[in-house]
């Protein structure tokens, strides 16, 4: 994975150019909006040893404007609408972990909207990552390579249903939600959903996968939404954010895991760009950017780089570590 090779990268850098150095590798803190799926935030504690840096670990904090200064692009979507898929959830299954190596989660409610509660019952063998959905003696298998937890909520706007969402971290911290119905006679898969998910009230979903979130206001390249208990997916079109201006949530600094490359030459349209060049840039959370042009990305997926102007008048390519 590309994180691996992230990691493998900046070890190896690390111990050639900064043998002084203590180093720490962390996660993002978990109210990060960022894609959980593939990011390595490093920072080095022994800064004034490296090669010049315009952002010290001490000042790298992220920097994420308050609401009534982000104002949204055009009027759709609005991530300021958007919350963490769970706060929409109505019931969490509940999960009992008495016998090592499997995990029970159950609820009694009514999923099939027909006034009668249903038993639900998810048993994960942690072992064969195999786990057993049984709503009313009804039962099917799935693969889950981590579960973390389930939970019922009613997001198609079309139907009473409630769908069963079954979050698993996935085999490399990728991390997804399988998505499940109960019509009252048979369970029914309605597909997977990835990346870390929003939602708004009125049952849309916008996925990290989709979504720049490393610039204020996001860019949503994607939306989702079940209609019918079918997963649509509405990709929005990636040229509309050309021309518009940013700001980088967050600094961009040495050994990060975001990129700035100084240039006035515009990568393939097909590029995937990964890791540091030697014409690296450094700039402070809020500085401003406008888009000139962006990548071909894979439709509904966030770009794989973006060619922006600075406020201070330099073109640079902004890229950063994304999943597969
Ligand atoms: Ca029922």
């Amino acid at each position: 994975m590309k994180s691996y090779r992230f990691l493998v990268y900046f070890l190896v850098i690390s111990l050639v150019l900064l043998p002084s150095c203590t180093i720490e590798l962390k996660r993002p803190a978990s109210t990060e909006k960022t894609n959980k799926t593939s990011e390595v935030t490093s920072t080095s504690t022994a800064s004034t040893e490296a090669t010049e840096t315009e952002v010290t670990e001490s000042e790298a904090t992220e920097t994420v404007p308050s609401e009534t200064e982000s104002e949204p692009v055009d009027d759709f979507p609005n991530y300021l609408d958007f919350s963490d898929l769970l706060r929409h959830a109505t019931v969490m299954l509940d999960s009992n972990y008495e016998t090592p190596g499997m995990i029970r989660s159950t609820a009694l409610f009514d999923i099939s909207g027909d006034g009668v509660a249903d038993q639900i019952q998810l048993d994960v063998n942690e072992t064969t990552c195999q786990g057993n959905l049984s709503v009313n003696g009804v039962s099917l298998t799935m693969y889950i390579d981590y579960f973390a937890f389930a939970f019922l909520m009613d997001i198609d706007r079309a139907e009473s249903h409630y769908d069963l969402f079954i979050y698993d971290r996935g085999p490399s911290e990728d991390p997804v939600f399988h998505v499940y119905r109960y019509d009252g006679t048979s369970i029914r898969f309605l597909g997977d959903l990835y990346g870390t998910l929003s939602a708004d009230r009125e049952g849309r979903i916008i996925s990290s996968v989709g979504t720049s979130w490393h610039v204020s206001p996001y860019m949503v390249f994607s939306w989702t939404e079940i209609v019918n208990g079918t997963i649509v997916v509405h990709p929005v079109d990636r040229t509309r954010y050309i021309g518009q201006t940013f700001r980088f949530r967050s600094d961009i600094v040495e050994y990060g895991s975001v990129w700035l490359s100084e240039t006035t030459t515009i990568p393939a349209y097909d590029a995937f760009l990964y890791g540091p060049t030697p014409t690296d840039i450094y700039v402070r959370g809020g500085t401003r950017f406008t888009i000139l042009d962006l990548s071909d990305c894979t439709e509904g997926n966030s770009p794989n780089w973006y060619y922006v102007r600075l406020e201070d008048g330099r073109t640079a390519v902004f890229y950063y570590m994304k999943g597969d």
